[in-house]
């Protein structure tokens, strides 16, 4: 398990070309914290990130090296694009709530 996910919970996202996890503050499981993704999409968040900053690593270790982490936040939006590569996963969170985190998995 990984930020509370795993790959076969993740909400199979594959048939669009850019995905949207809306209203972070609903992060938490049974929404959209697990998906997967087809490589190379790329992956909007939606929220307010001066309150749920969004952190791209394991829960409470920040991974300064994970796309996540260099999200285009702009406003109510964060975006970041996903690597190419298939079969890997790219765990994220709030660095102010730990307890709101999911993982995009890629195909
Ligand atoms: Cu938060």
């Amino acid at each position: 398990m990984l930020n509370g996910c795993t790959l076969a919970m993740a909400k199979d996202m594959t048939n669009q070309k850019q995905v949207v996890i809306s209203d972070i503050s609903k992060w938490s499981f049974g929404h959209q914290a697990c998906v997967l993704v087809t490589p190379g999409t790329q992956v909007q968040w939606e929220g307010n990130f001066t309150t749920h900053p969004l952190a791209g690593g394991e829960s409470g270790k920040p991974d300064p090296m994970s796309p996540i982490s260099k999200a285009m936040v702009n406003a109510s939006t964060a975006a970041a694009l996903i690597p190419t590569d298939a079969g890997k996963a790219y765990p994220y969170f709030c660095s102010k709530h730990t307890g709101m985190q999911g993982v995009i998995y890629t195909k």
